[in-house]
This record gives structure tokens, C-alpha cells and sequence, in this order.
């Protein structure tokens, strides 16, 4: 049973109208996007990780200046979406204690291996790609701040996404040790981006409130689909092949069916025990306390400039 102000609310939802950051709204839909968004948040902020692990063994100066760029970009996506979380009442204080605490989440995808060169090619490709794919949605969600956030986030995303895939092709275009390192990482990267969408529309156990809130306007299973059929023929125009054998056009949905995921693994990743959730969170821990000389001067400054101007 909904109260009046939650009726109200919900109107206003289902008008389209955007909900800002001082307008009433319920504790759950507060507590569902600050969930959300900081989870977002985390994965930018852990997600350079992985790209930062080939900064120094780029091959080209080129290649390198692109790189650093994406990864500053991911920085930037971080702060942007700490600030949208912050609109709702949470300090940015306690979402970065609940990450080095192990109690938040970020995107499973961050917690495998960068092994080669042709890595920052696939995730360029799969992951900036299955990001952009999940956030163009959002350009429209419900909740202003983090509406607006993303569409400067989706066109920094696509340029990601871009770069990736220029990668590939050159390395598919290249030796036939470079075209295998571009299969090799396409093999691994594969089916963790297509878990990057979350669990099935059937096990989702927050899809149905926040398909409601217009926090979700597509499920995770029309998402995933969605950069099936979207990567499937840039695959063939590289040469590579996707790593499904069950992969295969269904002329009469006009889509590809696709073999089934592990989800033993995903929720193994889930639970912390993916091939490097534990390195991932030390490094981010450690920066943390490495940093913290840095915030202590930022606020002896403040407090200095406001005890001179107070004299
Ligand atoms: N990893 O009921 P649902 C990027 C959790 S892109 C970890 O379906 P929901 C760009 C989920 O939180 C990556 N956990 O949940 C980049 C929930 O647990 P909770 C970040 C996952 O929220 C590229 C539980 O499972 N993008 O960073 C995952 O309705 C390259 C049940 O799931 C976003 O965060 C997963 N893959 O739907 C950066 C986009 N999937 O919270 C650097 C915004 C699910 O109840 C380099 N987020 N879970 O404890 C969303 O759209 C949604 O939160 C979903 C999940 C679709 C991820």
C-alpha cells in the first residue's frame, strides 16, 4: 500500500518528470540509487586498475598518451559519480569506507587479469562496450543528477570503446602472433563482459522496483543481448571468433542465441573469490593510505586561509 506521497510520487515517475536531489522522495528509492550509483562509482575508481597494469609497456608513444587519457577519463567518471551519490545524503567518506571494507560492490568485470597488450584492446572493445550499452538507458533514467552524469560519461565512453577496437583491429590485421594474442584476449573477456549486465531477468532481484522508479528502463537480459548482437559482426569483420560454440543467428527473433552463462562463476567473483578481487582492493586501500598526507595538507590549508581571514 502506497502512501499519498508515494502516489504522488510515483505520478510524477510515470509522467516522465525528473526527481532532483531536494525533492521528496522514499527512503527505499534513495537507498536503491545510492546503492546503485556508488556501485558505479567504485567501478570506475577500480576499474583502472587493470589498464593502469600496461601504462609502462604500451607500444607506441601514441598508443600510450590514448591510454593514459581513457584512464583518466574512468578517474573522472568516479568523482563525477561520487558527487551525484553525495546529492542523496551519503558522504563520500563513508561509500570509500564501504568499498576498503569489502562491504560494497563494483562491477565483477575489474576482477580479472590484464595479461597482454591485446587486453586493452578487448576491454576497450567488450567492456567499454557492454558499459555504453548499459548507460545510454540511463541518459533517461529517473533521478536527475545521475541522468545528467552519464551523458557526458556514454561520450567519453564511446570514445573508449573506439580506441579499443582500433587496437584489435590493428593486432587482427597484424602477425599471426598478434591476430592470435587479439583471439586470446577475446576468449577471456567475452563471457565475463556478458556477465557485466548481472544476473538473469529471472534471478534479478532488483529489476522489478527499479524497472518501476525508471532507475532500469531495460532488463539485464535485453541489455546483454543487445552487445550480443551488437559484437557479433564486428567480431567477424575482425577475423576472430566469439568463444560460444552454441552462438548462432535466429532468423525468426532476429537475434543470435547464445550458449549459457557460468553463473557459478559470476557469483564466486561476486563473493570475492575472482582471480583478483583481493589484489584489486589492497592496491585500493594502500592508495588510500597513501594519500592520506595529501588530504591532511588540503585541510590544514583550508583551515589556515579561514583562520587568517577571521583575523
Ligand atoms: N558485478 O538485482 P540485480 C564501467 C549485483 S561499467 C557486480 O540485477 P541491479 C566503465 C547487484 O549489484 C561497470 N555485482 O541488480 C568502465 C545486486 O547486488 P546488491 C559499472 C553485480 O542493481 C569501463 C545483485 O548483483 N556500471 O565501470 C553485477 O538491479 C572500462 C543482483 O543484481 C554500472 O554500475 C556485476 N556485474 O542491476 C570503467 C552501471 N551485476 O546491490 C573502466 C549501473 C549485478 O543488491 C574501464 N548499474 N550485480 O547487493 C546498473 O545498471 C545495475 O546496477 C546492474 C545490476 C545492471 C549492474
Amino acid at each position: 500500500d502506497m502512501s499519498a506521497e508515494e502516489q504522488a510520487f510515483q505520478a510524477r515517475i510515470d509522467a516522465g518528470i525528473k526527481i532532483e536531489a531536494k525533492d521528496w522522495m522514499p527512503e527505499a528509492y534513495r537507498k536503491t540509487l545510492i546503492r546503485q550509483i556508488s556501485q558505479h562509482a567504485h567501478s570506475e575508481i577500480v576499474g583502472q586498475l587493470p589498464e593502469g597494469n600496461w601504462v609502462t609497456r604500451a607500444p607506441t608513444l601514441k598508443r600510450k598518451s590514448v591510454l593514459l587519457a581513457k584512464i583518466q577519463d574512468e578517474a573522472g567518471h568516479g568523482l563525477y559519480l561520487y558527487s551525484a551519490a553525495e546529492t542523496l545524503g551519503v558522504s563520500r567518506d563513508e561509500l570509500l569506507q564501504a568499498l576498503h571494507a569489502g562491504k560494497a560492490k563494483y562491477s565483477s568485470i575489474f576482477n580479472y587479469p590484464t595479461l597482454s597488450w591485446a587486453d586493452m584492446g578487448a576491454i576497450g572493445w567488450l567492456v567499454d562496450g557492454s558499459a555504453i550499452i548499459n548507460q545510454i538507458p540511463l541518459c533517461r533514467c529517473s533521478y536527475g543528477p545521475y541522468a545528467r552524469a552519464m551523458i557526458r560519461v556514454c561520450k567519453e565512453e564511446s570514445f573508449h570503446a573506439r580506441q579499443g577496437y582500433d587496437i584489435m583491429m590493428s593486432l587482427a590485421q597484424g602477425t599471426p602472433e598478434q591476430k592470435a594474442m587479439a583471439q586470446d584476449a577475446l576468449n577471456r573477456w567475452w563471457w565475463p563482459s556478458l556477465m557485466m549486465f548481472g544476473p538473469s531477468d529471472a534471478e534479478s532481484v532488483n529489476s522489478a522496483q527499479s524497472t518501476a522508479w525508471r532507475i532500469k528502463l531495460f532488463s539485464n537480459d535485453e541489455l546483454r543481448q543487445r552487445m550480443v548482437d551488437q559484437t557479433v559482426p564486428q567480431a567477424e569483420y575482425l577475423g576472430l571468433t566469439i568463444p560460444d560454440p552454441d552462438l548462432k543467428w535466429n532468423a525468426e527473433r532476429g537475434s543470435y542465441d547464445f550458449g549459457e552463462i557460468d553463473w557459478s562463476e559470476f557469483q564466486n567473483v561476486l563473493k570475492g573469490n575472482g582471480p583478483c578481487n583481493r589484489e584489486r582492493l589492497r592496491t585500493r586501500v594502500k592508495a588510500y593510505e597513501d594519500g592520506a598526507w595529501f588530504r591532511d595538507a588540503l585541510v590544514a590549508h583550508a583551515d589556515k586561509k579561514a583562520a587568517a581571514k577571521a583575523a
